[in-house]
This record gives C-alpha cells, sequence and structure tokens, in this order.
C-alpha cells in the first residue's frame, strides 16, 4: 500500500492512525502542500486524486481517496481491532462524532479555503486564523458536550477503546493549536487526547514523527 500524505495533513494523519491501529506496513509517498505553490496542484498528483486534496491510498493498483472512505475501507478490509461499534446506535454515534469534525470543522479551516479568503477578501494571516478558531472552537464546543452526554462515556470518544471518532479528532486538535484555539476548555477532550498519545499508534502517526517533517 502507498500513502500519498503530507505530515501537517490532518486528514493524511487519520489513516496514518488508522494504518497503525491495524497493523498495516504502508509506504508513504510525500506531497508538499505548499512548495512550489502546493506539490498537490502538480498534474502528476491530480493524475492520482482529481481532487488534488490529500491523502489518497494506492491499493493494488487503484486508488482511493477521502479519508473516511478509506479509513472504513481499511476497517472492513481488516477487521480485526475494529474502528466503529458494532451496535447500529453506537456506530452511528461514533460516525456523528467523526463527521462533525470531518464535515463541519476540517472543510472550512484547509489550506485552500484559507488562502481563498485571503486572497479573495483581502484578510491577513490574523483574520483567516481568527476565521479557523472560530468553526474549530463551533465544532470543540459541541463535541465535548456530545462526549459527556452520551451513555457509554469512557477514556475515548466513545467507550473505552479508540474508534473513527478519535481517529478525527486528535489531527484536528494540532491544527487547533496551530490556528491558537484555547484548549483548555475542553477538558474531556484534552483527557481523551492524552490516553490516544499514550498508544503508538497514534504517537507514531504525529506530524513531526513523519519521514517528511520540516
Ligand atoms: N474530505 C477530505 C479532505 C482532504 C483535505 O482537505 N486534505 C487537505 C490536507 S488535510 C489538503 O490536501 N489540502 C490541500 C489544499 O487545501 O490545497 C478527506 O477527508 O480526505
Amino acid at each position: 500500500m502507498k500513502l500519498y500524505t503530507f505530515f501537517r495533513s490532518s486528514a493524511s494523519y487519520r489513516v496514518r492512525i488508522a494504518l497503525n491501529l491495524k497493523g498495516i506496513s504502508y509506504e508513504q509517498a510525500p506531497i508538499h502542500l505548499r512548495r512550489g505553490g502546493g506539490e498537490q496542484h502538480q498534474p502528476a498528483y491530480r493524475a492520482v486524486n482529481p481532487q488534488a486534496l490529500l491523502p489518497a491510498l494506492e491499493v493494488n493498483g487503484r486508488i482511493l481517496t477521502q479519508s473516511l472512505a478509506i479509513i472504513e475501507y481499511i476497517d472492513e478490509k481488516y477487521p480485526d481491532v475494529p474502528l466503529l461499534p458494532k451496535d447500529p446506535t453506537d456506530k452511528a454515534l461514533v460516525r456523528s462524532m467523526a463527521l462533525l469534525i470531518a464535515c463541519e470543522i476540517h472543510p472550512i479551516q484547509n489550506l485552500r479555503v484559507l488562502n481563498y479568503v485571503k486572497s479573495t477578501y483581502n484578510q491577513n494571516d490574523e483574520q483567516v486564523n481568527q476565521w479557523a478558531r472560530h468553526w474549530i472552537d463551533l465544532g470543540l464546543t459541541a463535541l465535548e458536550e456530545i462526549i459527556v452526554a452520551q451513555p457509554k462515556r469512557g477514556r475515548f470518544c466513545f467507550a473505552d477503546t479508540p474508534t473513527l471518532a478519535d481517529i478525527c479528532l486528535i489531527p484536528q486538535l494540532g491544527n487547533a493549536r496551530r490556528y491558537g484555539c484555547d484548549l483548555s476548555r475542553y477538558s474531556n477532550i484534552l483527557s481523551i487526547e492524552k490516553g490516544c498519545m499514550a498508544l503508538p499508534a497514534f504517537a507514531d502517526a504525529a506530524p513531526e514523527k513523519q519521514p517528511d517533517a520540516e
């Protein structure tokens, strides 16, 4: 398997965690999201993923894109260490936490969106960081409440084993810090992060541990 990735890409980070949790070894093909205007826009990478977004996973000559679709593929193909609970209601809850991050927070603080806001509306770095912080805080505030209110509260987002929700949460916290969010108000989320980062699967997937880290 070959993962097209960038050390700081949080969607790639999700897939790295999932592969590590499953104990799957893989090759990395680094795509630098800023160098030369972004290698994701080069024809070579657009031929891999016409969306010009990371990650992409090459499996037996086929390309999979969209981190959540990739992770569900991995989970179905390698069912040991399941990333979703079996019970349909629990599964819907875990998916809702993951989607809260992957659909509602991440896309509107992504590089191309911030670049567009910056250039089209003449915003400076601090203004776009404020935009990012706004959407991240809105999402994390709701997630903190959802985590506390659920009936199966445990050490992770859901119960006592890591799921797709934790896989989405941990990389998002990296982005939150990069944009200057005050995470101290999310005590439950921070304690989940501590639990996740104690696991090699999460720690080894961290941006600073990647071969292309700067
Ligand atoms: N929904 C996509 C999001 C992919 C995405 O936005 N990737 C970012 C890196 S985290 C990217 O490639 N950004 C490049 C850009 O904004 O130009 C997924 O989950 O895979």
